[in-house]
This record gives structure tokens, C-alpha cells and sequence, in this order.
């Protein structure tokens, strides 16, 4: 999963970049984007690691991509800088929350100017498709286009009332026929506001909230400040500034949870590993995270909660109490779920 960061300029895309992947961005790489890949810490996969003390365990991983900002006033390029995260599959909006500005405006600003990016996508394929449908063409390929086009144009009716393309809940089938454009109002958002230092722990608006009721919050820059000090300062510091903890882990994981993502696990002696998988995929199609021949070749899973687990305290009390269970390939997986695949392959 590839998150792009995503806002005004200014509004602190690359504080948080570099707060939440550790990588420290290069301003010389700032107009074509940079990528970072955090792992999702999760302690439930520390809770499995020290049960199975495997020779390695691996984390969920994610991938940002730090994006150039949208000027508000000089619009020009606004566009170009967008489509650096066409092919990103969610979407992070950085809000500027430590100079006082009106959040909700920024919003919906940011929203206005990735509706009018993709409206300029959208009027343009049809108008190329209306000049291909005067050539003499096989009619199959005219039925194709033609359907492209009503989808297309009911998109755009949409953006005249603005809309984003997602409110349309577009069909699985229309889904793919407009998947190639990228389109950025079609992809999975999670408003992120960027607060100032002594904002840390305070609500946020309800005009944002309306607009936005996911919205996460923290004071990035100040957490990594901070985590750039020595253990004294930092102590220091934080009783100081009266801060009682660091909220980039839980931020992460709101962020992988937010994208539509869960994991599930598979433990052993070798290895321990959660694996990022979309909420409300079947297990055939989640074994094909881990290896396309085990999804191809799927014949079953072996499954157990992860609470049914802690539960027992072991894979052999859990088969006694009935807990460990098989389960066909269209069993739809559940967030931590422990899992073994069988499959012919
Ligand atoms: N005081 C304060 N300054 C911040 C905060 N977050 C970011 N800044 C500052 O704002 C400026 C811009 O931050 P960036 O993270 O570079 O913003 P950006 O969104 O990446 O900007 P562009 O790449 O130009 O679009 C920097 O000087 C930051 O130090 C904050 O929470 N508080
Ligand atoms: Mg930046």
C-alpha cells in the first residue's frame, strides 16, 4: 500500500514524512516525490514474537511518498504536482494546524483543487473517445467506448456538483474501467492535521470533524524534536512542555487501519510476520499476499483468532477447546487472525 502525502505547501508534508518514516527528505528530490517505508508496529506481532521466539519476525510495512505542496494563490502547476501521486493507492492530507488558519477551509480547498486535477482527466478522455467514435471502428470496440464514455461522463457530472468521483459508488466493473486514469477523487483520503507544539491533545474543530470524521491528529514536528534528544532532555522537556507520551506508533497504525488495511499472522519457529492485507478480502486472496502459488493452489486455512490464541496460550490448547479452525477459501479473513495455508502447489 503507497500513501501519498498530500497538501498545501507549507502545511508540513515533509515534517510528517520524515516523522513518520525516519527518512530525512532531500530537499533536491522534493519536485519528483521521495518514498519512505515505516514498519506498522503492532504488539500483537511482539506478543506472538516472544510466545514462538522464531529466528525473525517482520512487520506490516508501509510506503509513503512525500509529495511537493499546492500553491492556493499560483494555481498553474497545481496539477502536475498532483499527478505525482496518481499512482498511489490512499491518500494523506497534511493540514497546517500550528498557524492558526481555518482548517476546514483548507480542506476543502485541497479537495477542490484534486476535483478539478481530475476533471481535467476526465474531460479530456472524452473528448478523445467522441473523436474515436466517428472512425469507422469494429462495433464492439464502439460499445466499449461508449460505455467508458457514460461512465466518464456521469464522473463529471458528479465534479460539475462537486463531487468527488468515490460518492458516485461506482459498480466493480465501472471501478475498472476508469482504474488506468488514477484518479485521485476515487482514492481512499485520511485527513491529517499537522498541530502546532502546544497543541498536542486538543480537539479538533467540528467544522473539520463534519467535513472529515476520521481526521487524526498530532504535533509531529515537537514529537520529533523531541525524540532527537537525549533521554535526559527529553524528560526534561516533556514534563515541561507537559507532555505525557508519543502518539507516532498509534498514528501509523490509524493510518494503515484508516488506508482500509488489516494484517494476519502466520507464526513458526522461523518466522513470525504480519501481513498487510485489505479489510474484507477472502483467504485465497489473502494468501496470495504472501505467495501467488498459494493463492492459486489454495485448498484451505488453518485459522485462530488472535484473542481466541492469547486466550489458550498455545496452538495445541486452542485445537483442544475447538478454537483452531478450517476454513474454505472464501472465508473472509479477520484483523489478526493467525493463519497456516494449506495449498497444492
Ligand atoms: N512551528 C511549527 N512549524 C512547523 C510545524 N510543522 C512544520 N513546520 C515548519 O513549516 C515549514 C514547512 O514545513 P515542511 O514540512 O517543509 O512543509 P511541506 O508541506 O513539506 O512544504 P512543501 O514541501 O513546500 O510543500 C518548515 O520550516 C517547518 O519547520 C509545526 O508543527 N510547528
Ligand atoms: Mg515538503
Amino acid at each position: 500500500m503507497k500513501v501519498g502525502i498530500a497538501g498545501f505547501s507549507g502545511s508540513g508534508k515533509s515534517t510528517v514524512f520524515q516523522w513518520l518514516t525516519g527518512v530525512v527528505p532531500d530537499p533536491s528530490r522534493s519536485q519528483q516525490g521521495q518514498m519512505g517505508k515505516p514498519e506498522v508496529p503492532d504488539p500483537r506481532l511482539t506478543f506472538l514474537s516472544g510466545l514462538f521466539k522464531p529466528k525473525k519476525t517482520t512487520a506490516a510495512k508501509m510506503e509513503f511518498l512525500d509529495t511537493p505542496g499546492l500553491n492556493p494563490s499560483e494555481r498553474r502547476d497545481n496539477a502536475r504536482r498532483l499527478g505525482i501521486m496518481r499512482d498511489a493507492d490512499g491518500l494523506l492530507i497534511v493540514l497546517n494546524g500550528y498557524s492558526g488558519g481555518n482548517l476546514a477551509d483548507e480542506l476543502r480547498k485541497f479537495r477542490d483543487e484534486m476535483l478539478v486535477a481530475d476533471m481535467e482527466i476526465v474531460m479530456s478522455r472524452i473528448d478523445k473517445l467522441r473523436d474515436q467514435l466517428k472512425k469507422a471502428k469494429p462495433a464492439k470496440e464502439k460499445e466499449r467506448d461508449q460505455l467508458e464514455i457514460d461512465i466518464l461522463t456521469r464522473i463529471n457530472e458528479g465534479f460539475e456538483e462537486g463531487q468527488p468521483a468515490s460518492a458516485l459508488g461506482l459498480k466493480e466493473d465501472e471501478e475498472k474501467a476508469v482504474r488506468s486514469f488514477q484518479l485521485l477523487t476515487l482514492k481512499r483520503q485520511l485527513v491529517f492535521v499537522n498541530q502546532g507544539d502546544d497543541q498536542g491533545g486538543k480537539e479538533l474543530p467540528k467544522d473539520l470533524l463534519e467535513l472529515a470524521p476520521d481526521a487524526v491528529a498530532a504535533p509531529a514536528k515537537l514529537e520529533m524534536e523531541l525524540s532527537e534528544l537525549s533521554d535526559e532532555d527529553r524528560k526534561a522537556f516533556m514534563s515541561d512542555m507537559g507532555v505525557t507520551g508519543f502518539s507516532r506508533d498509534e498514528v501509523v497504525r490509524q493510518i494503515f487501519a484508516g488506508m482500509g488495511l488489516i494484517v494476519f499472522f502466520t507464526v513458526g519457529e522461523d518466522e513470525c510476520r504480519a501481513w498487510p492485507i485489505i479489510n474484507g478480502v477472502s483467504a485465497m486472496e489473502a494468501a496470495g499476499a504472501i505467495h501467488t502459488d498459494l493463492s492459486r493452489g489454495f485448498v484451505r486455512g488453518e485459522v485462530v483468532g488472535y484473542d481466541d490464541f492469547v486466550a489458550c496460550g498455545s496452538m495445541k490448547e486452542a485445537k483442544t477447546r475447538g478454537l483452531y479452525r478450517l476454513e474454505s477459501k472464501t472465508y473472509i479473513v479477520k484483523d489478526a487472525d493467525i493463519m497456516h495455508i494449506l495449498a497444492s502447489t
